[in-house]
């Protein structure tokens, strides 16, 4: 077979990370890099979510780069909490400013990557047929990249337009005066239905599980406020890579157990009319303690039942199947209000699932709903399904779908057992989708590109965790979270949403701050954990420590 071309890193994925990846690997190391993204653009996630109300739970002061403080002095974000359209023109500049896309092939899939032991080599291989090689292999693939599509018995069969939130068309979808349906009412379905709700001449959200959801209060960003803000942002960057999301939020007010319950009433009300993520987080113990979580979970189904006019649709909205904080708390502009609406209703298929799409409708309960256009907010095979539809062949022929079969195993997140030279941005057991993900996307793409670095410079061909490292971090892990609450929902965090995927909670729990220190440490004692050219450095004792 003719040889592939050789490059030194190949990067998977066009999104925040891989952007990052080019500026530091390119252009602060030289190296040469080739990145492989799937879409016609840059943006990952932002590319693609482009359905009507897509925007960020992460406020626009944080959700961006702080790489560059030129950058971030001249940006400037128009709304408290950034759309896709501001984001997707963010990156889009980002991706000029720094001249990166010369280094992207775009509609370019990668189907393959295998690893040459004798040659120390990734290739890389693509659907076009093409093949890449290089030392370094580094997937920037997103944790929330594979949009899942039920198997509906007859979906085929339907004769009006199928859309996917997490495909929308780049084109638009114009619902005006049609009868929509939605499935799904996670983050996604509680953005689009108020927005499709306006546009539709009836719209029928079908609901499997309730989900709580509080108000963004989005709102324009004023002068006053970016001024203020750019004049410390240096400080609140710093300040937010050692919190624990990411991002600076009000922080609890002390343990339900021992705040003063009057007290803890007048600060969730302050949340609430305030917006934003934090009205779990009013407790220290909220995902720790049930009685704690309950206080907050009831205070949220008493917002909805003063806000939904009809008792019965409250009662179907109001939830009960997790607690508060064990899945990704929504933010939402008017969710519960939609509700009010005459063009709206609101069917559970929680006792009566979704039996069949006909030619005309969706059918529940022996009832068809006819629909001119179905939504799909049904969400996405998590953190490892971009990895796993790829086919990944570390040393001794591994492969990375089958290491995983039981769940996730990585060291830090960010590499894994058998797999050399092989870098996971936002990888699982790491704090990714439980913080601000581009606060975490730096972190991992800056110790990765110091990482390469110290190799390079000191003529270490090859790094892969040791397997005890690795199963260290894994029991450390879930150590971690089967101290909480959070296993207990049946949660995407869980694998949960995916028919067949093993439950294995994901995502790093121990918060941002103590992550970085703990990847510090590493990296400070000679990389502790990696085996370097056959030779293990240091075993771990440190590690757990720090948490
Ligand atoms: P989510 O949060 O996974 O929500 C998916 C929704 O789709 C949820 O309400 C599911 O109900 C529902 N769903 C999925 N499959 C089905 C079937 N087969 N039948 C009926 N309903 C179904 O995805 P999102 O896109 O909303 O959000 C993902 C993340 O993106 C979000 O957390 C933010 O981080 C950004 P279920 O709850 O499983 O009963």
């Amino acid at each position: 077979m003719k040889q592939a071309p050789q490059v030194d890193a190949i990067v998977i994925g066009a999104g925040f990370s891989g952007l990052y990846l080019i500026r530091k690997l390119r252009d602060e190391l030289g190296l040469n890099v080739k990145v492989f993204e799937r879409g016609t653009g840059v943006g990952g996630t932002w590319f693609w979510n482009r359905y009507p109300g897509a925007r960020c739970d992460v406020e626009s002061v944080f959700y961006s780069y702080s790489f560059d403080e030129q950058l971030q002095q001249d940006w400037v974000w128009t709304e408290r909490y950034p759309a896709q359209e501001e984001i997707l023109r963010y990156i889009n500049h980002v991706a000029d400013r720094f001249d990166l896309r010369r280094s992207i092939e775009f509609e370019t899939t990668v189907v393959s990557c295998e690893y040459d032991e004798d040659k120390n080599l990734w290739t890389a291989e693509t659907d076009t047929g093409d093949r890449t090689s290089a030392p370094y292999l580094i997937s920037a693939v997103g944790c929330l990249s594979v949009p899942l599509t039920p198997e509906f018995p007859g979906l085929e069969s339907f004769g009006g337009h199928v859309y996917h939130t997490g495909a929308w068309p780049t084109e638009g979808a114009d619902v005006t005066g049609l009868r929509v349906g939605v499935i799904g009412t996670g983050s996604s379905g509680i953005q689009v239905i108020p927005e499709l709700a306006r546009q539709a001449a009836e719209l029928t959200v079908f609901q499997r599980t309730a989900t709580f959801t509080v108000p963004a209060r989005n709102r324009p960003l004023t002068d006053d406020e970016r001024t203020q803000t750019k004049s410390i942002y240096a400080d609140i960057r710093e300040a937010a890579r050692y919190s624990g999301t990411g991002h600076l939020l009000d922080q609890p007010i002390g343990s339900g157990q021992e705040v003063d319950r009057t007290m803890a009433k007048i600060e969730l009300e302050r949340r609430w009319w305030r917006g934003g993520i934090t009205v779990p987080a009013t407790f220290n113990d909220t995902t720790v303690n049930l009685d704690s979580n309950e206080f907050i979970s009831e205070f949220v189904r008493e917002k909805i039942r003063s806000i939904v006019t009809d008792p019965e649709v409250a009662r179907l909205l109001e939830p009960h199947d997790y607690a508060i904080g064990t899945k990704r708390i929504v933010l939402d502009a008017g969710y519960y209000d939609t509700y009010n609406r005459e063009n709206v209703t609101l069917v559970s298929t929680r006792a009566n699932p979704i039996e069949h799409f006909t030619p005309t409708g969706i059918v529940v309960g022996g009832v068809e709903h006819p629909l001119d256009v179905i939504v799909l907010a049904t969400g996405y095979d998590a953190m490892t399904g971009a990895l796993n539809r790829i086919r990944i062949q570390g040393r001794d022929g591994v492969l990375l779908r089958e290491k995983w079969a039981a769940g996730p195993t990585t060291y830090l997140g960010v590499a894994t057992h058998s797999f050399p030279n092989f870098f996971t941005v936002t990888g699982p057991g790491s704090p990714s989708v439980l913080s601000n993900m581009i606060a975490s996307i730096e972190q991992h793409v800056e110790w990765i590109a110091a990482y390469v670095d110290h190799l390079r410079s000191n003529g270490i061909r090859c790094t892969e965790p040791s397997a005890n490292a690795e199963q260290n971090w894994v029991e450390h892990v879930n150590t971690l979270a089967n101290a909480t609450l959070l296993p207990k929902a049946a949660s995407w965090y869980m694998g949960a949403n995916v028919p067949g995927k093993p439950r294995v909670f994901m995502p790093y729990l121990g918060g941002v701050g103590t992550y970085r220190r703990i990847c510090d440490e590493v990296a400070a004692n000679n990389y502790m954990g990696f085996v370097h050219d056959s030779a293990e450095t240091t075993v771990l004792p440190a590690l757990i420590r720090t948490t």
